[in-house]
């Protein structure tokens, strides 16, 4: 059982991810629990379903309530790429090979997207965050994980990665999604 009724699982092997949501959770009281996942994740060009699939397989597995969340880096001179396959792609090309691709094209400009699911015995939820922003050649700042050395929010100037933890939650996908999660999950358990 969660050690109180505002605890909830967090089913991820990205300890980053984990320690943004701790960040952005504890705000609203919600404590959060993490519980490391195996990367065996279906493909699919939907975020979405990449999510429930995974909340689908821990809640079979681990307890509840509990979330998950899927992310990617969608750029658009790309046409989406790496999208939903950004995991993989950064694993594999990394930073240099997206640079690589983008090198000799117009157009700068990408999204990070983020699906939190939520499940529980009775239910199953998404919520969605989005920020826009632009990519650059150049990667910089050394914080956060994954793409966020080339990825400045629209509007500001520094990368993620060129950012303390607090300030990537003001502007992040992960973070606007996880607080509406959060307005969500207070409104309902009250
Ligand atoms: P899970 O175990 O939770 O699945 P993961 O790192 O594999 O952890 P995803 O499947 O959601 O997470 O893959 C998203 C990839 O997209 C991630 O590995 C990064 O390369 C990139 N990404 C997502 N959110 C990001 C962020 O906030 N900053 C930088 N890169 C991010």
């Amino acid at each position: 059982m969660p050690e109180s009724n505002r605890s909830i699982y967090f089913a991820t092997g990205n300890k980053h991810k984990f320690d943004e949501a701790k960040d952005i959770l504890k705000n609203y009281n919600i404590k959060v629990i993490m519980i490391r996942k195996k990367a065996e994740e279906i493909q699919s060009d939907d975020l979405k379903k990449i999510a429930r699939h995974a909340l689908l397989k821990a809640l079979e597995s681990c307890k509840s309530p509990i979330i998950v969340e899927d992310a990617g880096l969608f750029v658009k001179t790309l046409k989406g790429f790496p999208g939903p396959y950004s995991s993989y792609v950064h694993r594999t090309l990394g930073i240099d090979g997206i640079i690589e691709l983008i090198k000799n094209k117009s157009g700068r400009e990408a999204e990070f997207r983020s699906v939190v699911a939520y499940g529980d015995s009775s239910m199953i939820k998404t919520f969605e965050g989005v920020v826009k922003g632009m990519v650059i050649l150049r990667p910089r700042g050394i914080s956060g994980f994954g793409f966020d050395p080339i990825f400045i929010p629209r509007g500001l100037r520094r990368t993620f990665a060129e950012m303390t933890l607090k300030e990537k939650n003001k502007y992040s996908h992960r973070a606007i999604a996880l607080r509406e999660f959060a307005e969500w999950y207070l409104g309902s358990h009250l």
